[in-house]
């Protein structure tokens, strides 16, 4: 009697024993649920922020265009543009505007006089403005670094008593010609009179344009003026669209 009641407590125990740990298994993996259910909370939550503060940038970007557009009376540059929103979302509006304008120009003029031969580029040896970085002072040669329509202008002196021709070259052809020609008498002037063409051309991209002597009229070389005192021979671009 007293050996079966033992056998009944040690089976009631190990029965037990047996429940609270299946029952420790179900809380832990409630308890691993409950955390990966949290991990995703937290990472959904981290997304929406990030979507909320692209949509406040948007928002404020848009109402500075009107602002702008409202106190200057006029359109917005990219609607005047029809620019798409996505092609100049990313720009502040000083450089959007750089970056839309036609601002491509340069301006060179040469430093000294200097004696040139049939067929010898002018070389413009002082640049005073090329932004971009498409003219070349070292050899006189203009390269668009876009293709487009560009005005081109360029002013050429002779001393007196001699003439010389200068033409426009693009892509190896003459583009236009000038004749600089002094006077023939110094009874009452300077003898300098300096000539100056304008060409607008369209011109693809890479494309050498450059200054050039098409002839100096005696055969010998011909003086190119140019000075700080009295005339400076010049070359200058830009695009206009
Ligand atoms: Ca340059």
């Amino acid at each position: 009697m007293y050996l079966a009641y033992v056998f009944v407590l040690a089976f009631g125990i190990s029965f037990c024993s047996a429940n609270i740990e299946g029952l420790f298994l179900e809380l832990e993996a409630v308890v691993q649920s409950q955390f990966a259910e949290n991990e995703n909370m937290k990472s959904r939550v981290a997304e929406l922020e990030g979507e909320v503060t692209a949509l406040v940038a948007e928002n404020l970007e848009e109402e500075h265009e009107t602002k702008s557009g409202e106190l200057k009376g006029v359109k917005t540059v990219a609607e005047r543009r029809e620019i798409p929103k996505s092609d100049h979302s990313s720009f502040s509006g000083h450089l959007f505007t750089r970056a839309t304008g036609n601002s491509r120009a340069f301006h060179a003029y040469r430093s000294q006089n200097r004696c040139y031969n049939n067929y010898e580029t002018i070389e413009f040896d002082v640049q005073a403005l090329d932004n971009v970085d498409m003219y070349n002072q070292r050899d006189g040669i203009f390269e668009p670094p876009v293709s487009g329509v560009y005005v081109f202008t360029w002013t050429v002196a002779a001393p007196v008593h001699t003439h010389i021709a200068t033409e426009l070259v693009i892509a190896g052809r003459m583009a236009g010609v000038i004749t600089s020609d002094s006077d023939a008498s110094q009874s009452s002037g300077s003898g300098t009179h300096p000539a100056t063409a304008v060409v607008v051309a369209q011109v693809n991209v890479s494309t050498h344009c450059y200054i050039r002597v098409r002839h100096t009229g005696s055969g010998d070389c011909a003086w190119v003026l140019s000075d700080d005192n009295k005339v400076r021979s010049t070359f200058s671009g830009w695009q206009l669209f």
